[in-house]
């Protein structure tokens, strides 16, 4: 049994809240036990830490990203969902050369010393899985699935179904498979039935991103636009949508999906994606920088959406630090009391990340019986300290995954 403690431990459970000169009693599985640092040194221990000066949250989430667009910064167009969309099919191949897996690496260390220790990860070709399983983070796997011409769908099917048997191999109690559906223009009908069957039989995690932008809404809304001349230019062909957005909702009955970005859905179909026990993952910077716009914040905590937080990739923006993130969240929405929203965005990337999720992991919160991820930062401030720790920690001083002391190189 260990014990590690610190003038502040955030539990981040649903009331954020606060334990002074608290301690977490831990083993390599679970947490036993959180309390006063002093009542829990009488129990049986191992070994004992105290960081002076310091704050524990549970460590972060970054539930969205790319981490096979490690090597962009600076090739792609920002501004214009359209022309980004572009600047991708002409610049992917050089992303993806033989220095990727460096990038990869490097960007795999940095989000462990940000206080990371959780990513959902988007992989459209198969390039992260090996990096990513030997690391220690906890990894949702989600394959992508993508495509929309018809005589491609029996390849794309059988090649899901060889990276999902891939991927089956690496599973173990921090890589978990999933499924990404790219979004709803493009997808094929039958490749989407294909994967949501997938997901449903094997009750993976599944994730899609969804109305991120005005383009991608006036497609399915009235088939025209953007998408329209992207369809005539890559496939030659005049296409139709394949879904309303209501039919494709209807399709994700009973798989509590992630919906990312969600900024041009209307009441109505938040309110379906309620019903869906659908969770919400927002990219501030990534959605500032491709789509000029940024997901009303009220809204969604008025329909009661725990909305969770995350970084997108490289491909749409500069970092995949959530502390980044957080504090550019944290100036944008200033109609909010800076410590309100600063306790709401950590509560973003610990507790609603994890909220049931299909995973059956206990995480996000410090408590009983979930598992030792905790995150320790140097901070000296007394009060504030939601808003301190996003204003003035850049690095986590330790990170422990599943009660093992992540070390920094
Ligand atoms: O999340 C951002 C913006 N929205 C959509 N896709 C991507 C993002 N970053 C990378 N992508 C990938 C996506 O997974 O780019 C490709 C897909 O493989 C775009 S479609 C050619
Ligand atoms: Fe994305």
């Amino acid at each position: 049994m260990y014990l590690v403690g610190a003038d502040f431990l955030l539990l981040c459970d649903d009331s954020f809240s606060i334990i002074e000169k608290g301690g977490i009693y831990f083993d390599d599985n679970e947490i036993i036990a959180v309390d006063k640092y002093e009542k829990l040194e009488s129990l049986r221990i191992r070994e004992k830490k105290y960081y002076e000066n310091c704050v524990i949250t549970p460590s972060f989430a970054n539930l969205h990203t790319h981490l096979e667009f490690s090597k962009n910064n600076g090739k792609l167009h920002y501004g214009n969902f359209g022309k980004w969309l572009d600047s991708v099919i002409v610049n992917r191949d050089s992303l993806m050369d033989s220095t990727l897996e460096e990038a990869m690496q490097r960007e795999i260390t940095k989000m462990l010393k940000s206080g990371i220790s959780c990513i959902g990860a988007i992989s459209s070709y198969g390039y992260d899985v090996e990096v990513l399983a030997n690391s220690p983070l906890r990894v949702l796997f989600f394959n992508e699935v993508i495509g929309s011409k018809e005589e491609a769908v029996p390849f794309l099917e059988q090649s899901l179904n060889a990276r999902i048997k891939e991927c089956a191999q690496y599973q173990s109690k921090r890589f978990f498979p999933a499924i990404a559906i790219h979004s709803p223009y493009s997808v094929h009908e039958t490749l989407l039935n294909k994967a949501l069957e997938i997901a449903k039989v094997e009750e993976l995690p599944l994730s899609v991103h969804f109305l991120e932008s005005k383009e991608e809404r006036e497609w399915l809304d009235n088939g025209s636009g953007y998408f329209k001349d992207f369809f005539k230019r890559f496939f030659n062909s005049d296409m139709t949508p394949f879904f309303s957005i209501e039919s494709f909702l209807d399709k994700l009955e009973g798989l509590n999906p992630y919906f990312v970005h969600t900024l041009f859905a209307n009441d109505n179909e938040l309110e379906r994606i309620k019903k869906l026990n659908g969770k919400i993952i927002s990219c501030p910077r990534s959605n500032r920088l491709l789509n000029n716009a940024l997901l009303p914040l009220s809204k969604m905590y008025n329909n009661g959406f725990d909305v969770i937080f995350a970084t997108d990739g490289l491909s749409s923006n500069d970092s995949l630090s959530l502390l980044d993130e957080l504090k550019m969240a944290l100036y944008a929405y200033s109609e909010y009391d800076v410590e309100y929203l600063a306790q709401k965005l950590l509560l973003g990337v610990t507790n609603y990340a994890f909220k049931d999720n299909k995973i059956g992991l206990k995480a996000g919160i410090l408590k009983q019986g979930y598992v030792p991820d905790f995150a320790v930062f140097k901070l000296e401030c007394k009060e504030q300290i939601a808003l301190n720790l996003i204003l003035n920690s850049k690095e986590a001083l330790a990170l422990y995954i599943g009660g093992i002391k992540v070390e920094h190189e």
